[in-house]
């Protein structure tokens, strides 16, 4: 974080970061092609090497999200009064740069929905009008297909096609907990006032706690990805792909036998004593473009027990004790809602 002698009145409380001082090299991000016969493969390898990919060819029409884009960008450049009154969100609804409860503030305004199993806004979602519930349904039940294809491809790549559905099931499952944001980051003409080594925070880092997330942005810059060696990576925004995030509740890592992928919920940090981590992202402001974001969130019930799937235990990787008592994704997502944005969420569960 940096911090300035005088920061301008309208970024007060809004962290400032320290720009990347030279271009990283990395060859980029992982591209999955879903059309293709490796495809599945490539998922389970992206999701233990990076933890974040993007995907091609992913069957969801275009027009879905062209027509929720337009609807987004529509909404947010309605009068603030009327955005207002879809406000502010606790933690659904209409939120202007507060993030969550505990002080955490970005460069940006959003719409937080709630998404039934069947993949529809629920009811008791303050949604601003029925033309938009009617696009974020449409986008929500299109790009949900995704998410549970990538679920699918990693437990059949681990556990076998017999197990396809153990983990899309939990998001499949009648009171699956799912959530639908769009993010509005307006241009942040502030920026030319500060420093070139300066950004302003659009969303803070952290960790999406649920499974997967998957993201489509318009073509503005600003969304990083951290290494794993700690190192922010800029994201090239690619209008035609969705960007898949490991979550908290579904990490991956590698048996120390070269060939066998384990999938762990949560579990893996045990294996590795922490080194292996959900993607930790982040967003930073831009000075002249405007980026929207839409990002489908998949979650199991609150009564899911987050633990090891069976077929993972017992096969000689228990060399060390559980570092985390049992909990449920209800447990995780109470403690996730009073922690701040970048804190490491699992701590209050370690034994
Ligand atoms: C991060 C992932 C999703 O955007 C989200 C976020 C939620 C919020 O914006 O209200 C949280 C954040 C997210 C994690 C920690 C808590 C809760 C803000 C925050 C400080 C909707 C979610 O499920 O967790």
């Amino acid at each position: 974080m940096v911090v300035l002698a005088t920061t301008p009145a309208a970024l007060d409380q809004i962290s400032l970061l320290r720009s990347s001082p030279e271009p990283l090299f990395f060859p980029g991000v992982p591209a999955v092609d879903l059309s293709s016969p490796g495809a599945a493969l490539a998922v389970v390898d992206a999701c233990q090497r990076f933890g974040f990919f993007k995907v091609v060819n992913h069957g969801v029409p275009m027009g879905v999200v062209d027509r929720l884009e337009a609807e987004a960008v529509r909404f947010f450049a309605s009068p603030q009064v009327e955005k207002d009154a879809s406000g502010p969100a606790n933690p659904l609804g209409y939120g202007n740069k507060r993030i969550g409860r505990n002080g955490d503030m970005g460069w940006l305004e959003y719409l937080l929905l709630a998404v039934n199993h069947q993949g529809s806004v629920s009811k008791a979602s303050p949604v601003p009008s029925s033309s938009l519930r009617e696009v974020v349904n449409e986008y929500v039940g299109a790009v949900r297909g995704v998410a549970t294809w990538v679920l699918e491809a990693v437990a059949e790549g681990l556990l076998g096609v017999a197990r396809r559905d153990a983990l899309s099931g939990m998001v499949a499952d009648a009171g699956s907990d799912q959530v639908f944001r769009v993010n509005h980051y307006p241009p942040c003409p502030l920026l030319e006032r500060l420093p070139d080594s300066c950004s302003v925070t659009g969303f803070g880092e952290h960790t999406d706690p649920q499974l997967v997330s998957v993201l489509r942005s318009n073509g503005t810059p600003g969304l990083q990805v951290a290494l794993r060696d700690g190192r922010w990576l800029p994201v090239p925004p690619d209008r035609d792909a969705f960007f898949v995030i490991v979550g908290d509740s579904l990490e991956v890592t590698k048996h120390p036998s070269p060939s066998i992928a384990y999938i762990h919920l949560l579990y893996q940090k045990v294996l590795t004593n922490g080194r292996m981590k959900s993607v930790r992202h982040r967003v930073v402001a831009n000075s002249l473009k405007p980026r929207v974001s839409m990002i489908y969130f998949a979650g199991p019930a609150p009564e899911q027990r987050i633990a090891p799937l069976p077929e993972l235990l017992g096969q000689g990787h228990g060399e060390q004790g559980p570092l985390y008592r049992d909990f449920t994704w209800g447990d995780y997502k109470k403690a996730a809602y009073r922690s701040r944005l970048g804190d490491d969420r699992l701590d209050p569960f370690r034994i």
